[in-house]
């Protein structure tokens, strides 16, 4: 059987107050298409389905749209949910839905059930684990819990797995392998660790379709992995390639994992250099729908940049001034209190700016001293 793994969709999230409304109808049409042409028979999407737990109107309509399209064409639809997403808003409706192979496990509900399905090798198990944090699962097992790695280990340990069939887990945690895993700016960081779980309790599945990070990446082994955001949700992303991750089930063993390239709408990219030369380079290039991350290495006091940049970049998302090198910090010619304000100001500037004031500069500086009058000396 032939499946799409895919994630951290995070419908109706906003970037820098930009609606990604468009740019994530646009995906899910790509991978809606891609769903056709490669013939795919399920499709898991683990997780981070909406960035809020109450999403907005246009992201609940989304889903509704995708999940209809995918049913459609007759394709399985194995869902949980993420850290974002309200865990009982999203489990509305999955019991009727089950019964037209739309499996969504939005809660916890104590254990592990697989949902079986069948193709010529015989059987898979396909098992549903919603994201859980330790207060979820203690009052299933009367024990108290520290951590997640003992909470999805104590709910591993009571799921019976038939380890003769095919076994595949849906889950939406941090999973690790040695303490290690690519992250990006737009997931959230906890520190101390506390939220990691390593790859190894999950050996024993024949392929683990995980949500969470945003970098389409394995962890531990092949078979189990990240398929990342289907867009780039934040700057530190924009480097990796977003892909859809195809896995064929074929007799127990023998898994192919492929990487379908996703292309976005308007991607995210960064443009760096002084304001005239990116003026000067928009002109001269299409993509100005792109989202932008402006970094400006001017010097001198600009007007309005971002007013300037937008007439290029409509979409410029955020500016940014270069930070500059270490300054060396000057001693004083003397005590500031026998320092006059001019020269004060002089120092500061070249504080500012890294350079000295030049001539015509401190002549407008000696003039706003000469206009202030005697009462800042
Ligand atoms: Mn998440």
């Amino acid at each position: 059987m032939r499946f799409f793994h895919i994630g951290d969709l995070h419908l109706g999230k906003k970037i820098y107050d930009f609606s990604m409304i468009d740019d994530q109808k646009y995906i899910l049409s790509q991978i809606l298409e891609k769903a056709e042409e490669e013939n795919i028979d399920g499709i898991f999407i683990s997780g981070d389905v909406y960035d809020k737990g109450v999403p907005p109107v246009e992201a609940v309509r989304l889903l509704d749209e995708f999940l209809t399209e995918l049913s459609k064409r007759n394709i399985a639809i194995f869902m949980i949910a993420g850290n974002h997403d309200s865990a009982y808003r999203l489990d509305f409706g999955s019991r009727l839905f089950h019964e037209n192979k739309i499996h969504i496990c939005g809660s916890f509900g104590g254990a592990l059930n697989p949902i079986v399905i069948e193709d010529e090798f015989g059987e898979i198990g396909v098992y549903l684990l919603p994201f859980i944090k330790p207060a979820v699962v203690s009052p299933f097992f009367q024990e108290d819990i520290a951590t997640y790695q003992k909470a999805v280990e104590l709910v591993l340990q009571e799921t019976n797995l038939d380890k003769n069939r095919r076994n595949v887990l849906l889950a939406h945690q941090f999973v690790t392998w040695r303490g290690e895993a690519e992250q990006s700016d737009s997931e959230t960081y906890s520190l101390g660790g506390i939220d990691e779980v390593d790859a190894s309790i999950f050996f024993d599945f024949d392929y683990v379709a995980l949500g969470h990070l945003h970098s389409p990446q394995k962890i531990g082994k092949n078979e189990i992995r990240f398929a990342g955001s289907p867009l780039a949700y934040s700057f530190s992303e924009i480097r990796r390639k977003k892909t859809i991750t195809k896995v064929e089930l074929r007799e127990k063993g023998n898994i192919q994992i492929d990487f379908i390239p996703l292309i976005p709408k308007r991607p995210l990219r960064e443009i760096k250099g002084p304001l005239e030369g990116l003026l000067a380079a928009a002109r001269a290039e299409d993509g100005s729908e792109d989202y932008i991350r402006g970094i400006l290495t001017d010097t001198m006091l600009l007007n309005d940049p971002v007013g300037q940049l937008r007439t290029v970049y409509p979409n410029l998302m955020t500016l940014e001034v270069e930070a500059q090198g270490k300054y060396e910090e000057k001693q004083l010619p003397y005590s500031a209190e026998e320092m006059t304000p001019q020269e004060l100001f002089e120092l500061f500037f070249e504080r500012q700016n890294q350079k000295e004031m030049d001539d015509s500069q401190k002549q407008v500086a000696k003039k706003a001293w000469e206009e202030l009058g005697d009462d800042m000396e």
